[in-house]
């Protein structure tokens, strides 16, 4: 039954063979054998491909044993395990990492060097693998690489889409998309395990089989699928930073069964037969670029049922021992449900207990009840899954029925604790009736799962008071948070080398796995010579951002002004609009000579962001920012104090590249709608200043660095809450607000669309006439905080002080931490001893 060969009992005596030691000569040796043996070339001929799929396999060797042991440790002491369920894993570049997490960075770019290779070059020939849409997708890779680091057993289990996140071009500045060919040069990270494959059944029907005779005769359920696709899995390393753990990373890839109905087709026409095994292999083909507001297409609810399947299959037949007691399995893992995109698990997991292991339906609930955690990351209504009943009754007939059981006891419990409140069933159900009948995925997790937890205080206080607060009422003791955290290994020491060693010159590198340490900076803050490097260090990285994008974008980037970053999705709520107004106003205020030149700190605007290609207000609003920033740039005048840079695909490496070089960070959210945020604190810890409002993690950031080194601004979440319940009215503002009718008018006159009125007609009308994130209220306070901002930048020694207090004050926002958080407050799993 499904067992795909079985796990070799591994016992200390288990032979593995050694990395090779570090040094510069056996680093040339191993690579030449890999240029050699493997890539078959010789140097002199070999491309850089070449010479990077070399280089990648070199620093393979190094983390191998580690690898090894890790697993086979796992495999013989059997510890209690996370296995993170994750539809998306944004991991970025992975040499760099390697690099580090091994302790080769000298190593390699010494005995290359000594082959007249440069490491950097073959450092920008890696595609990152970008598995992700945004924030959710990054924190599942900043996850696994602390839990790694901190030698916790852990398993990530995800999808290998053969194209991941699309590639953004604009075309006169509106935004083209293009498919992510990232595995066409080869992808060193991966080990392809075929004999693994697992074969995960769709479709069909449900027949209920007697059993016994008589009275004492049981009726059961037998799931008869219609087709089948194999699950391929690819593993992937997860270096700890050198502490010899190598956890695995483990990405499922379709393909279609060998015998997909060959005999059932004419064979005369045989291509058509094989055409059609194909269509399985499209499952794993692409990611959903939907970021927060899933489309309900049913190829993703196959992603999803798919991973989730091949992965409570390999983890019950290959992780855990031949004949493990199943009624046990809570003592062995915590399956985390990163959103609700693998929550079809959880019917997954009581079809395997009660159909295929003959339990009882209550002691299955037990089970499943103790194994599962869900984590919400969203507080858009828009944004929470549901699927309709007859797309999820066909392709998944038995799941289906499994929800409905799971439903009528659950809302029996409602029942009992309310005094038959019909209302209150109706609004708790998992089965949602109206507008048409469909299964709300954040009802089943949170009635699954031990526990509930949001991404930052005030997320999880939104999701206990409002989201799901009916089921935080009947269970209060589920709900919990975990506040996000971001990997210091990547996001400081590999993108920020030359102020890691500022730190480490000053406190040790201990910061490096213990980010609280950064507290030790903060008398530093106060010495003229430690603010001094520090503004080195800033001017260096903006100096290799503006290497960087003359090269990749052919932007201009000025080095000497203030840097104003805005990088996340493109989402209305997000209010890139904002920023975008912001601009218009210095614009207007320069040219209409209200402003004069010398009263403007000179700024450079940085936007990054994608727009899901659905999405069109987005693409707007990225048109927008494209065309204000052609006529930003183009004038003589305005100019020399400002200028607006949008480098297209923004990514994770273009992050790296960008936050080490940021003054300020734009999280400008309307307070209430951004969960956390993990942009806000890798600015943070790389020193720049914050302007934002009172949302997410911001609250977090402002009360650790304090009041006085952030810009604060706009309506607070009960604010905006009473705004919106008194009936909020956009034009109000419109006409109040002079500088702000200006810079609306501009823009409906077709000022930045070569007089076309028509243009961004879409975006004025939805500002002035709906404006559901609140843009026009928030205005004036964002402004008056961008003059707050201007004050202080133009004291460089008060600004450096504040961003050295904001890096000494952000060590709570290693996503170390966050996995500490976890551990105590869900999975409750130990480090493993080396
Ligand atoms: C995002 C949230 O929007 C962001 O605030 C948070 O920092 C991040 O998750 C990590 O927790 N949510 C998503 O990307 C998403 O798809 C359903 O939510």
């Amino acid at each position: 039954r499904g067992r795909v060969g079985s796990v070799t009992r591994v016992t200390e005596s288990t032979p593995l063979i050694a990395s090779p030691e570090p040094s510069v000569e056996g680093f040339v040796r191993e690579y030449l054998r890999e240029l050699n043996f493997t890539q078959g070339t010789v140097l002199e001929r070999a491309s850089t491909n070449d010479k990077y799929l070399a280089l990648a396999r070199t620093v393979r060797h190094y983390l191998m044993a580690s690898w090894m042991r890790t697993t086979s440790e796992h495999l013989r002491t059997q510890p209690k395990a996370v296995a993170y369920l994750s539809a998306e894993y944004l991991l970025g570049r992975q040499l760099d990492n390697a690099l580090i997490a091994a302790d080769l960075t000298d190593i390699a770019s010494e005995a290359l060097a000594s082959l007249g290779i440069d490491v950097a070059e073959l450092r920008e020939a890696e595609v990152e693998p970008g598995l992700g849409n945004g924030g959710l997708g990054r924190l599942a890779a900043c996850f696994i690489d602390s839990l790694a680091t901190m030698a916790i057993p852990a398993i990530g289990y995800g999808i290998r889409y053969e194209y991941g996140i699309f590639r953004q071009k604009f075309e006169d500045g509106w935004q083209v998309e293009k498919p992510d060919r990232w595995l066409d040069n080869g992808s060193p990270w991966e080990f392809a395990h075929p004999e693994h494959e697992v074969t995960v059944s769709f479709g069909g029907h449900v027949e209920t089989v007697s059993e016994g005779e008589g009275a004492d005769a049981v009726e059961t359920s037998r799931w008869v699928p219609g087709w089948e696709v194999l699950g391929v899995p690819y593993n992937y390393m997860v270096p700890g930073y050198r502490n010899g753990c190598v956890n695995t990373l483990r990405l499922w890839s379709a393909r279609a069964t060998h015998a997909f109905n060959l005999e059932t087709f004419n064979y005369g026409d045989y291509a058509e037969a094989v055409r059609a095994q194909t269509f399985a292999e499209n499952i794993s083909k692409v990611l959903y670029p939907e970021d927060s507001t899933p489309q309900g297409k049913e190829l993703r609810l196959q992603q999803q049922y798919f991973f989730v399947a091949c992965s409570l299959r390999d983890f019950i037949d290959q992780l855990l021992p031949q004949g493990f007691d199943l009624h046990r399995l809570p003592e062995r893992v915590c399956f985390q449900l990163n959103d609700t995109h693998p929550v079809i698990a959880v019917p997954e997991l009581m079809r395997i207990l009660v159909d295929e292991e003959g339990f009882a339906w209550d002691e299955a609930w037990e089970v499943t009840q103790g194994c599962f955690a869900y984590t919400c990351h969203t507080l858009l209504p828009e944004a929470l899954e549901v699927w309709p009943v007859d797309l999820l009754g066909r392709l998944l007939p038995r799941h289906l029925e499994i929800i409905y059981r799971i439903n009528d006891e659950f809302l029996e419990e409602v029942r009992e604790a309310s005094g038959d409140d019909a209302v209150l069933v109706r609004r708790m159900s998992i089965i949602a009736e109206h507008p048409g009948r469909a299964v709300r995925m954040a009802h089943l997790a949170t009635v699954a799962a031990t526990k509930v937890n949001g991404v930052a205080e005030l997320h999880s206080q939104l999701l206990r008071d409002k989201v799901l607060a009916d089921f935080a009422r009947l269970w209060p003791e589920k709900f919990t948070n975990v506040t996000n955290g971001v990997t210091p290994r990547r996001f400081v020491r590999m993108a920020n080398p030359r102020l890691s060693e500022l730190i480490t010159e000053a406190i040790g590198d201990g910061w490096v796995t213990d980010l609280d340490r950064l507290r030790e900076l903060e008398p530093l803050a106060d010495d003229p010579e430690f603010r001094r490097r520090f503004r080195e260090v800033k001017s260096a990285n903006k100096e290799r951002l503006a290497d960087f994008l003359a090269r990749r974008d052919g932007i201009e980037v000025p080095v000497d002004t203030m840097l104003d970053v805005m990088v996340k999705r493109l989402h209305e709520y997000k209010r890139q609009t904002l920023q975008i107004l912001h601009v218009i106003t210095l614009y207007d205020g320069i040219v209409s000579g209200r402003l004069a030149l010398e009263d403007v700190v000179p700024r450079t605007v940085v936007f990054g962001a994608k727009a899901a290609p659905g999405y069109a207000m987005a693409k707007q609003i990225i048109g927008l920012i494209n065309h204000v920033a052609a006529v930003v740039n183009n004038h003589p005048e305005v100019s020399r104090v400002l200028r607006v840079a949008f480098p297209a695909n923004y990514n994770v490496t273009v992050a790296e590249t960008l936050i080490p070089a940021a003054d300020l960070s734009e999280q400008i959210s309307l307070a209430g709608k951004e969960a956390s945020g993990t942009g806000n604190m890798k600015f943070a810890l790389n020193g720049a200043l914050t302007i934002g409002t009172d949302d997410g993690a911001n609250v977090e950031i402002r009360q650790l660095v304090g009041d006085d080194h952030f810009f604060l601004f706009g309506l607070t979440e009960p604010e905006a809450a009473a705004v919106a319940e008194a009936g909020y009215r956009p034009a109000t503002y419109y006409e109040e607000n002079a500088t702000l009718r200006r810079a609306l008018d501009l823009i409906a006159r077709g000022e930045f669309s070569g007089g076309d009125r028509q243009t961004f007609e879409p975006i004025v009308s939805n500002l002035l006439g709906e404006d559901r994130f609140m843009v026009l209220a928030d205005y004036q306070s964002y402004l008056d905080a961008q003059q707050r901002v201007e004050a202080a930048y133009r004291d460089p020694d008060a600004w450096s002080r504040s961003a050295v207090l904001n890096v000494a004050r952000s060590g709570f926002f290693s996503s170390d931490r966050s996995m500490r958080d976890y551990l105590d407050r869900i999975w409750h799993a130990e480090p493993l001893e080396s």
